[in-house]
């Protein structure tokens, strides 16, 4: 069988690395006594753990169409679907070491990196999508995106998530019917808190291994919205879908800032500007997503627990203690009010 050598793979996707292989050494000398960024054609590699198809892969490459326009064409984007580079938390640390570029993560996925991001993965802080809207696309989405500079990642851009609510093997109404349930989180503090509060045992562990978590009884349920609980067919093994709606974290665009800052201040504008663009083109695909997978996970045997079967008030009575624990400093509880303020 042909066996790809792990050098060819490098190299085709890198053509930078298969151009500079190809210069004399003299040419090659003479360009690196100039200021690399400013001669350099760049393809930024992004990370996700969605399909090329899924709308969060579709707006980053939406966004290297941006930038390379803004750019003459220097600067671009490839996108590496499907965990190809790994799970998230293995992405956010190439990325924080500047071997990777960008990454594409649930913001829940920083909660223990990034203090900020804890704050929009708070239980049923959001009313509904226009008051996520009005908050993670403005002034408060913007303090969230601060806070990763102090991480080592330039936050470049929120991306709304829907709802994210529980799928079990057996229907969900109340509290009570998640007692004892092992239930997968992202590895994250705040998940492990939020479903500990329902009574229920959580297991962290990355996006591409819960099918399998489900197929073979290691888990009971999960937590999703529906274009990942239909994407990744956990509705085979987790049937009866519950409109808990638990959490609206949205999704993160990172910049690596070592990286970054080897960037032209006109890149880096660019940069900002292509991501900012990516957030109205992706909100038009998410919405269509959200409506065709439900109707996908329906056709496929789902059984949908509607919001109006699920005793809300006692899910949010429970989650109470996950505020306190996350939104811990006056700078978060701060922002925690401005939210709850907002319309
Ligand atoms: C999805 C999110 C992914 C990943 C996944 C998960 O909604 O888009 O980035 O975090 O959830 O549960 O691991």
């Amino acid at each position: 069988m042909f066996k790809p050598l792990v050098g060819v793979h490098y190299f085709l996707e890198n053509p930078l690395k298969i151009k500079l292989r190809l210069l004399s050494p003299l040419i090659l000398a003479s360009l690196i006594s100039f200021p690399a960024q400013t001669l350099m054609a760049r393809t930024f590699r992004s990370a996700d753990v969605h399909s090329k198809d899924f709308p969060t892969n579709m707006a980053v490459m939406h966004m290297g169409e941006e930038l390379s326009a803004a750019t003459g064409g220097k600067d671009s984007i490839k996108v590496f679907g499907d965990s190809s580079l790994g799970s998230e938390k293995d992405t956010i640390e190439q990325v924080k070491i500047g071997a990777l570029d960008m990454v594409r993560v649930s913001s829940a996925a920083f909660n223990g990196i990034v203090p900020e991001s804890s704050i929009p993965s708070l239980p049923f802080l959001f009313r509904d999508i226009n008051h996520l809207r009005s908050t993670m696309y403005g002034a408060q989405g913007e303090k969230v995106l601060a806070g990763f500079e102090k991480a080592g990642f330039i936050g470049l851009a929120l991306y709304e998530s829907g709802a994210r609510s529980l799928y079990a093997k057996k229907p969900i109404k109340s509290i009570a019917d998640t007692k004892g349930l092992k239930i997968r989180v992202i590895p994250s503090d705040l998940m492990v808190g939020l479903v500990s509060a329902m009574g229920a045992s959580p297991t962290p562990m990355p996006f591409a291994e819960v099918y399998t978590g489900l197929k073979t009884g290691l888990l009971d349920a999960a937590e999703n919205n529906y274009p990942s609980y239909d994407e990744a067919k956990h509705f085979e093994s987790a049937p009866f879908y519950s409109e808990t709606m638990h959490v609206m974290t949205p999704e993160v665009l990172v910049f690596s800032k070592k990286i970054w800052d080897t960037l032209t201040p006109q890149e880096q504008t660019a940069i900002r500007a292509a991501a900012k663009a990516s957030v109205p083109y992706y909100v038009k695909l998410w919405e269509a997503k959200e409506i065709a997978s439900k109707d996908a996970v329906i056709k496929g045997g789902a059984k949908i627990i509607p919001a109006s079967e699920i005793d809300r008030k006692g899910f949010i009575a429970a989650e109470k203690p996950v505020w306190d624990k996350f939104a811990n400093t006056p700078e978060l509880k701060a922002l925690v009010q401005e939210i709850v303020n907002a319309k």
